[in-house]
């Protein structure tokens, strides 16, 4: 079965919009929320813990029921049929897509050419359940036998930013190892973060897929260099194991063949910590966190899989963000974390999101004249607020948002807490609703300064009809992460189908790194 091959903007569903759109769209929020009483719990969805308010947001019931359409006339039903089962959607690398096999534990098989890949999966993971419980325990050791207390991630794109991310968003479920990560290529890089290790003491994962990433392998073979400096070849295989498709590259790397984890090409890069990829993570938070957190992205993929677009999550948030994409003719999105452990999740999912749709040829191989993905952007709240969010509130561009919440604080200060959730619905409420003259005039009388009314109004005034969605999760649990990292997988899918876009290649990526070794060779 392959994806169908259907230009968007040729659907009926996307006439309709485009009708709607000119009629409705100075609409604002604040006449819907008057006109329906119940549009806050109209427009909520529920998932386990998981609630989505998108209520403030410019649509309505034809909005949403046309974006609807337009999601069915374009085969998505199909296409995540597709992808679940194994078909080679990534029909350009003529490559299966199954990071979501990594994390679905059913005893169903999925084949790839032919072969169960199930079997596989099961024993990779069981593999990094043994390192990672005999790394933290100390039973595995360094070189001159003492336990392991630092661990260094080597990779670069998808083989960094997911580890990275998930490592930083899950720290306060951290053991005893410290974890750093060397990406890029920049030697400063590589000698800041050695400079204090003990290479005894010290495992390094070098991840990549293909093993032939030009950063990676320097950096690699600067940290092996270093460490030879205090050690002989043969401790490599007590302190270097590797992640990667290309065994033999690996082997001759030096790196011994039971300290290698295997990974496959039906996982992308940028879909890629659920695998050994992750097995930073695993070594940082211990395999049940892990498997808690493969469970969490494996609920989502069932609610993703089996629920009706209506109810189902990424399916509404990618079809929102196509409604300001494509007829509103917003460029960009604002990510707001409301917790200061996500804060490398706006980079992580530039990467999910930007790699993956950011093409401008179709599926047929023609030049696409509607646009495609969307610039994701953003930081944790409440430091955005100092900064970038004086744009978002008053600025030209109309950048919509997306709230992330906790219910629950890790450490239980209930009163950062409640100041740090009072910023987040604070801001959604301004952002919306916007300031009236009205109300500038009696916010200025009531202060006092009645004679400063005529010079500041413009300025203080704000026009509001700002769009966000908020989704809060009751807390930041492993199990919660996973759920929350597929959901945005699941939201730049189901946007690449609708755009009628391959999003699994990224030979624009390629072509950078091709074009750096002829630099290399002058
Ligand atoms: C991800 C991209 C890219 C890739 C890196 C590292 O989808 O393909 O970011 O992950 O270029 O590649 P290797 O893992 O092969 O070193």
């Amino acid at each position: 079965m392959k994806l169908k091959n259907i230009n968007p903007t040729s659907t009926r569903a996307w006439s309709t919009l485009q009708q709607h759109f000119n009629e409705t769209k100075d609409v604002k929020m604040q006449e819907l929320f008057k006109k329906n009483p119940n549009r806050k719990s109209d427009y909520t969805l529920k998932f386990d813990d998981f609630t989505l308010d998108f209520s403030k947001n410019r649509i309505n019931n034809q909005t949403f029921n046309s974006l609807i359409d337009l999601a069915k006339e374009t085969g998505l039903k199909e296409a995540i049929e597709a992808q679940f089962s194994g078909e080679k959607i990534n029909v350009t690398e003529n490559r299966a897509v199954l990071h979501t096999a990594l994390r679905d534990k059913s005893n169903t098989p999925i084949l790839v050419d032919e072969k169960n890949i199930k079997p596989e999966v099961a024993a990779t993971l069981s593999k990094i359940k043994d390192f990672s419980d005999n790394v933290i325990n100390g039973k595995f050791k360094g070189y001159t036998n003492k336990p392991f207390t630092d661990v260094v991630n080597i990779g670069i794109g998808g083989s960094d930013l997911g580890p990275k991310m998930a490592v930083e968003a899950l720290k306060f479920y951290q053991n005893h190892l410290k974890c750093h990560f060397i990406s890029n290529v920049d030697g400063d890089h590589v000698y800041e973060t050695i400079k204090n290790l003990n290479p005894e003491t010290t495992l390094f994962v070098i991840v990549s897929k293909t093993f032939t990433t030009q950063e990676t392998l320097t950096n690699a073979l600067t940290v092996q260099k270093w460490f030879l400096e205090k050690a002989t070849v043969a401790d490599i295989a007590h302190n270097f194991v590797a992640v990667s498709t290309n065994l033999e590259a690996v082997k001759d790397f030096g790196i011994s063949p039971n300290n290698i984890f295997p990974m496959w090409d039906w996982v992308g890069g940028r879909y890629s910590l659920w695998s050994a990829v992750g097995l930073t993570i695993a070594l940082s938070v211990g395999y049940k966190n892990f498997d808690d957190f493969l469970t969490g992205a494996n609920q989502m993929d069932v609610h993703f899989k089996n629920t009706s677009f209506d109810k189902n999550l990424p399916v509404v948030l990618a079809l929102i963000s196509i409604w300001y994409n494509n007829f509103f003719n917003s460029e960009t999105e604002v990510l707001l974390p409301y917790t200061q452990y996500l804060e490398l999740l706006p980079m992580y999912l530039q990467q999910t999101i930007m790699e993956s749709n950011g093409k401008s040829v179709d599926r047929n191989g023609d030049a696409i004249n509607y646009q495609t993905g969307t610039i994701v952007w953003g930081s944790t709240g409440t430091n955005a607020q100092h900064a970038f969010m004086q744009l978002v509130h008053q600025g030209t561009k109309l950048i919509p948002a997306d709230f992330i919440g906790f219910l629950e604080p890790l450490h239980g200060d209930s009163n950062h807490h409640a100041k740090l959730m009072a910023n987040l619905y604070g801001q959604t409420e301004a952002l919306y609703k916007g300031k009236t003259k009205g109300e500038v005039n009696i916010e200025l009388k009531l202060a006092d300064k009645t004679h400063d009314i005529e010079k500041l109004l413009p300025f203080k005034t704000f026009a509001g009809n700002k769009p966000s969605n908020t989704l809060l999760i009751q807390k930041l649990t492993p199990n919660a992460l996973g759920r929350l990292i597929a959901l945005y997988e699941h939201k730049t899918f189901v946007q690449g189908v609708i755009w009628n876009i391959y999003s699994f290649d990224q030979f624009g990526v390629e072509l950078g790194k091709e074009l750096a070794k002829n630099y290399l060779k002058c």
